[in-house]
């Protein structure tokens, strides 16, 4: 699969060429049925008289309203609310040593990508910015056929056997008796769960961080969680783990702005991530792998197989080989979003499976769970599903079945249809998984290798910032708070205590509890009870060093750009033109975006008798909307002084440890605000006052604002 930059990019756009064939734009037609029939009326139904009954005849009226009967299909049972985008995958580091993968062969190749970010537990009509993993999933069209990457922005997972996946996830959505909470862990049976599940520690750390806020998909790392197999062409094998590094760093909010978020705007991340496509700031994300030969497969004191367990970045290196930057919106969000079947088992020649037992059972589920979705095996027709390389196969018929196969032949072997479709030989690009040679009893066991629950939890723990710990524990008071059974919080008390004491110790602070002595052993409740019942967790992991790859604010992935951010630019009637004018600029200079809020929509005028447009008001929007705020001057600045919304709008960034700007009489809207006695930038790294037209304020407001929060201002607040 060589190929050069010019058929390269013909190739980058080959999905797009495909889905034109069924892509339908009604402009400048006529309205039809179905059927192709010219409609002549669709205002009034076919009825005896014009008052009289409707007639069963009125075949348009039939057709129209049975459609719309059935238009909904079922969500999917995780991961049902997210957004999409198409793009491109493309080459920067080729490593045809490790994988004959087609798509990774050549610098400068480009594959088309489909990609789908999503939350797990809430519905398809939930809040973008619930607590909760985001799905990072990446449909490759690839020459070799589809290559799905199906991961998180989390790179380990709650459970390490699939057999247990219906369980979590039971516990995890809404209480079935009253439906209740939806798209929220913080209620009693996922807590009862996780309490009974020693080896869900390590991911509850991460769940409980501030990675399950981000500021936006835009900002998130993606991981495979598993670890895969590079295949090259001598049929050698490489365990790899894959990881998305995101261009604009990795960034969250913070959780009391989460909450507000998801209600002043709960399509937080679906908005920005289509309008940053719209307005051509292309996300783009890195595409990294940790490899490890075969021969080191039992080289570390944690098991590759187990899917609770990362590779620390210090003891394998991410080599980066490629990025992806997604640059068009779809065109239909239920064709295209809704309709994307995602699969870990889509692989190519060059990447296979390890067997990592969640990893085999989600081998399973996926093809299944399409099925009562999509409703059909030919789902892999649908146009965003299909692939670009050519299918020919026995396989025939089902519902809503596209394809028209031509001849009598539907077997293999066959010599009536010439034999074909052939087989390939492995040369040929025929798919052979690899010779892993396999010699073993059958046994429901698990391995004593994933026996460590708390060592990585506490690596993970141990490589945050104060700050981010802080986070943590903020988020365990909150969630264990809201659950109502006592035991079940003590048990939690009793899990985090193999954790850290101190994390404990704080937890239980805030739930007016003791710290237990010894957590209470899950097998009490019939966990582990297997043929030696031998299941309580071991510590096997020799203390590692803490790792700044594991936290978000000294990732080496944190950027201090402002590409792309949102300040609010807090307006009224004689506002200072000149401030005004330029720091817009500056935010147009940097990539960034400016929105003017005023009381009222249409039109302030300035100081100058200008008039600036007013993209939104104090009354539709929020600070929390934004990363930054900014007030300019303007001597009729006390028209919103007093006015309760504006004050708002500043102690919630500044709460929310954000950076504040404000030149001239701006700095007087802060009296009233947290900021009162803080007008000088010693007392507050945040807030960047100029009162005299200082030529360095606009740069110390981005140099301020690409630290992203303010976090030495939160222990004030
Ligand atoms: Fe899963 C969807 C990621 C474990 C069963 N999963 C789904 C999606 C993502 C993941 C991103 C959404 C795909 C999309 O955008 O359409 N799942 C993961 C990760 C896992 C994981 C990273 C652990 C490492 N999943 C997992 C297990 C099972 C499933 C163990 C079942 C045994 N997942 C499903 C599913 C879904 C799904 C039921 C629902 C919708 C779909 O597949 O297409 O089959």
């Amino acid at each position: 699969m060589k190929s050069n930059n010019a058929r390269s990019d013909v190739h980058q756009d080959s999905k797009k060429t495909d889905l034109s064939v069924n892509t339908a734009d009604a402009n400048n037609k006529f309205m039809t049925t179905n059927q192709g029939v010219r409609v002549n009326d669709d205002n009034n139904s076919l009825k005896a008289g014009d008052r009289g009954p409707s007639l069963l005849e009125d075949f348009i009226l039939r057709e129209k309203i049975t459609h719309f009967d059935h238009e909904r299909i079922p969500e999917r049972i995780v991961h049902a609310r997210g957004s999409a985008a198409h793009g491109f995958f493309e080459v920067t580091n080729p490593i045809p040593q490790f994988t004959k993968a087609g798509f990774l062969q050549e610098k400068g190749q480009k594959t088309p990508v489909f990609t789908r970010f999503s939350t797990v537990a809430g519905s398809r009509g939930s809040t973008d910015l619930a607590r909760d993993v985001r799905g990072f999933s990446v449909k490759f069209y690839t020459e070799a056929g589809i290559y799905d990457f199906v991961g998180n922005n989390i790179p380990v997972f709650f459970i390490q056997d699939a057999s247990k996946f219906p369980d979590l996830i039971h516990a995890v959505k809404p209480e079935p008796h009253n439906e209740i909470p939806q798209a929220a862990s913080a209620h009693d049976t996922f807590w009862d769960f996780i309490s009974l599940m020693p080896e869900s520690m390590h991911m509850v750390m991460w769940a409980m961080s501030d990675r399950s806020i981000p500021r936006s998909y835009r900002m998130m790392e993606g991981f495979g969680v598993h670890t895969f197999r590079f295949i090259n062409e001598q049929h050698e094998s490489h365990f790899v783990k894959i990881h998305w590094k995101p261009k604009l760093g990795t960034h969250a909010v913070v959780w009391d702005e989460a909450q507000k978020i998801s209600g002043k705007d709960p399509d937080f991340h679906r908005r920005d991530l289509w309008e940053a496509i719209e307005a051509g700031h292309f996300p783009e994300w890195e595409m990294g792998v940790q490899l490890i030969p075969e021969a080191d497969e039992s080289k570390y004191d944690f098991d590759l197989l187990d899917p609770t367990k990362l590779i620390p970045e210090e003891l394998v290196p991410v080599t980066i080989i490629g990025r992806m930057v997604l640059n068009r919106n779809p065109d239909n969000f239920f064709a295209e979003t809704e309709q994307v079947a995602f699969h870990p088992g889509h692989v190519v020649p060059g990447i296979d499976f390890s067997n990592d037992p969640l990893l085999q059972g989600r081998l399973f589920s996926y093809t299944d769970t399409q099925l009562s979705r999509l409703g059909s095996p030919n789902f892999h027709e649908i146009p965003i599903n299909r692939s670009i390389s050519p299918t020919h196969n026995h396989q025939r018929d089902g519902h809503m079945r596209q394809e028209i196969n031509t001849g009598r032949v539907s077997y293999h072997p066959n010599s009536l249809g010439g034999g074909c479709p052939y087989q390939a030989r492995i040369a040929e690009g025929g798919f052979a998984s690899f010779n892993e040679r396999i010699d073993a009893h059958k046994v429901r066991q698990r391995s004593d290798s994933f026996s460590d629950h708390f060592s990585q939890a506490t690596l993970f723990f141990n490589s945050q910032t104060e700050v981010e710990q802080g986070h943590i524990i903020k988020a365990l008071r909150f969630e264990l708070s809201k659950v109502e059974t006592t035991a079940i919080r003590v048990r939690m008390v009793g899990l985090l205590s193999q954790v850290d004491a101190g994390l404990a110790e704080k937890v239980a602070l805030g739930l007016g509890l003791p710290v237990p002595s010894k957590p209470e052993s899950p097998m009490n409740h019939g966990v582990g009870a297997d043929a030696d019942g031998s299941q309580e967790p071991k510590p096997l992991l020799a203390p590692q060093q803490p790792s700044d790859t594991l936290g978000m604010i000294r990732n080496p992935t944190v950027s201090p750009t402002i590409e792309t951010r949102k300040v609010a630019i807090l307006c009224h009637d004689g506002v200072n033109e000149t401030q005004l004018s330029a720091f817009r600029a500056l935010l147009v200079e940097k990539g960034a975006k400016g929105c003017v809020i005023a009381p009222h929509m249409g039109f302030v005028t300035t100081d100058r008798g200008g008039a600036v447009a007013v993209e939104a008001t104090f009354l539709n929007t929020s600070s929390v909307l934004f990363d930054a705020v900014y007030i300019p001057g303007g001597t009729a600045i006390s028209i919103i002084a007093e006015d309760p919304d504006v004050l708002d709008f500043i102690n919630e960034a500044y709460k929310h440890c954000k950076v504040i700007g404000a030149e001239g009489e701006g700095i007087d809207l802060l009296a009233n605000t947290y900021f009162a006695s803080k007008t000088s930038n010693n007392e507050d790294a945040g807030l960047i006052a100029d009162r005299d037209g200082q030529k360095d304020f606009g740069q110390r407001f981005v140099e301020a604002m690409g630290r992203h929060r303010i976090w030495d201002r939160e222990p004030k607040v």
